[in-house]
């Protein structure tokens, strides 16, 4: 845990250059080898064509994106209600109405969508999307999946998958998914916080559990993880938290955390993702856009890290005020890594201070970025723009180090990179090859 190989060549395994660079070359060089290292987005909500409509691609699902409802809605006189009713074709046509012909499209998200656009050669400001629908629509989905990841410089993605989505379920139960692009990870969120709500489906399939997870429940659970690691091959668990979020405590949420999913996690050789911070439906009206941020107490994370040293813990916050405890605590337990600038966070202000931060206090041992893409072409943007904040951070980092005494070859560069972006993850993990 907390180390890392040294990888001396790039990825096709070409010896690189050892020889120190001058100063001017740097940014040069560091663009150049963000650009040609294929990355491992850790975490998305993407999926292999096996699980066939749950899989979001095309302009429509790209406009219609909760990032970009959430802005719909302020530029724009439509109630939710009246949008809910449209079909999602007409939701499409009045986001790209409202934010990009009577706006111009300079916020993140709907900057996005104009990158997507321009890479396919599609214009980026006609009046309708008649001529973008028509492309998507010749697209053939394997295919264009492999192009997307290819234009992205991505390796392999990492999906988001619920045991107890019913339509996810029915797939993973008829021969699931073998897909070189997609791995799989075991997302909890309906068991370790839903759990009033969901235990009955664990019940009716055979698991003995009760609402207060008493009895042989935690056994039981176990059972299901068990089973659904053999199902799945997840590289981790995972589940998102509130801002309110305490371990431990008398919760259900503790006791399923700290007695059946972390031994679990221990036994199958599986990191825990944890990402704290989510605000749920502070809007209702707005659906899936409708959470927001809070500020969470840490020192769960530190209760969590430090009872459970055999535990492994991917973790991400969504609070900015959050960030620099983080990498304190990064600092202190090696069994945790830090992940991503996740939803409000993924914006180039602020990835450029966290990611500074976690530089300054942690060098390379952090993950910093994954897409959290919902919608395939969604990647393309965003580690476009990964790939152009991390430029001139990793630049500046190389000059600071050359002006106190040490140069820095391609070679260096390579190995920093590949450790950022490839090889954290690897190790956490044990993926290989991905
Ligand atoms: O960023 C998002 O799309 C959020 O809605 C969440 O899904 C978050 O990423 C999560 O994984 O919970
Ligand atoms: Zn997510």
């Amino acid at each position: 845990m907390g180390t890392t190989s040294v990888n001396s060549s790039d990825l096709n395994g070409k010896e690189l250059s050892a020889e120190l660079l001058p100063e001017d070359q740097f940014q040069g060089v560091v663009e150049e080898v963000l650009e040609s290292t294929s990355f491992i987005d850790i975490h998305t909500h993407l999926f292999s064509p096996a699980f066939g409509k749950i899989g979001l691609w095309g302009i429509d699902e790209l406009l219609t994106y909760h990032y970009l409802e959430a802005e719909f809605f302020r530029s724009s006189a439509v109630t939710p209600e009246q949008y809910w009713r449209l079909s999602k074709r007409e939701r499409a046509d009045a986001i790209w109405q409202a934010l990009f012909v009577e706006n111009a499209p300079i916020s993140e998200s709907t900057r996005g969508i104009v990158a997507v656009l321009h890479e396919f050669d599609l214009p980026t400001d006609a009046s309708g999307l008649e001529e973008s629908r028509a492309f998507f629509r010749a697209q053939p989905l394997e295919g264009h999946i492999r192009r997307v990841l290819e234009i992205s410089g991505v390796s392999s993605v990492v999906m988001t998958n619920d045991p107890l989505d019913p339509d996810e379920e029915q797939v993973w139960k008829s021969g699931g998914q073998k897909h070189e692009l997609f791995h799989a990870v075991l997302r909890l969120d309906r068991i370790l916080w839903g759990w009033p709500k969901h235990w009955q489906q664990l019940a009716s399939q055979g698991y003995a559990v009760d609402e207060k997870a008493t009895g042989k429940s935690i056994a039981e659970i176990r059972r299901f993880l068990a089973d659904w690691q053999k199902r799945m091959r997840p590289l981790y668990m995972a589940v998102s938290l509130t801002d309110e979020f305490r371990y431990p405590d008398e919760s259900v949420t503790s006791k399923i955390l700290g007695e059946a999913v972390l031994p679990s996690c221990r036994e199958l050789g599986l990191p825990m993702s944890l990402m704290i911070g989510v605000r749920r439906q502070v809007n209702p009206a707005l659906r899936l856009a409708g959470d927001g941020v809070g500020k969470a107490d840490l020192r769960s994370l530190e209760n969590l890290c430090r009872s459970f040293p055999e535990n492994k813990f991917l973790v991400s916050v969504l609070s900015r005020e959050n960030q620099h405890e983080l990498c304190v605590y990064a600092r202190k337990f090696n069994n945790m890594m830090p992940f991503g600038c996740w939803w409000f966070l993924n914006n180039p202000s602020i990835v450029e201070e966290i990611t500074r931060e976690r530089i300054e206090l942690l060098g390379t041992s952090f993950i910093p970025q994954h897409s959290d893409a919902r919608v395939l072409e969604q990647v393309i943007y965003k580690w476009r723009n990964t790939r152009r904040t991390m430029a001139p951070i990793l630049t500046n980092a190389y000059k600071l180090l050359k002006r106190d005494g040490r140069g820095v070859s391609r070679k260096d560069m390579q190995r920093d990179v590949n450790r950022l972006f490839r090889s954290n993850f690897e190790n956490f993990t044990g993926l290989r090859g991905g």
